[in-house]
């Protein structure tokens, strides 16, 4: 069983817009705004009411940079998980029940307080590269295997 998600992230000069995950999965861990796209809507069309729910942005001008499958050991669900920067936004991102915004220097990333993956992708991302792959979990903290690369396009 396949699940898809969104993630976005926005860039602003060297800074990055990470939010404080306050319940669910990936709850105390600094992550992208998304979650699960909704029957009837484009999987854009998810980011972008994703990012509102979670942190009050418009998001104008969204970019697919990255599709990731995360496989956790003995679970049959797989999840896909689309990643967007966030191009063009209006707004301010603002605290809701789900997110606690906060930019971050790109020196300055809380790695120790993120999900382990995104050491192995965020350099990419803020490479500006556009990129694929798999990653298997053996719990939530930690990574099995994993197999990322570089595409020069995204075909979803
Ligand atoms: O709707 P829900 O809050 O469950 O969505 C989960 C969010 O977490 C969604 O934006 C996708 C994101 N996410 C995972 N796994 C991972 C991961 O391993 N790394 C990062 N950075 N984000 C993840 O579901």
């Amino acid at each position: 069983m396949k699940k898809i998600l969104t993630l976005a992230l926005a860039i602003n000069g060297n800074k990055i817009l990470l939010g404080m995950k306050k319940r669910g999965f990936g709850v105390n861990r600094w992550n992208g705004f998304g979650g699960k796209v909704e029957h009837g809507e484009t999987i854009t069309q998810g980011a972008k009411r994703e990012i509102f729910e979670e942190c009050e942005i418009k998001a104008n001008k969204l970019q697919k940079r990255g599709i990731l499958t995360f496989i956790f050991e003995g679970e049959e669900k797989e999840l896909e998980v689309h990643i967007y920067i966030i191009k063009k936004f209006s707004g301010t991102p603002t605290e809701t029940e789900e997110m606690k915004p906060k930019w971050f220097a790109n020196n300055k990333i809380p790695f120790k307080d993120m999900w382990p993956d995104d050491e192995i992708w965020l350099p990419y991302f803020l490479a500006g590269k556009k990129f694929v792959g798999t990653i298997y979990f053996k719990d939530q903290n930690t990574i099995k295997t994993h197999d990322i690369h570089e595409v020069k396009k995204l075909w979803i």
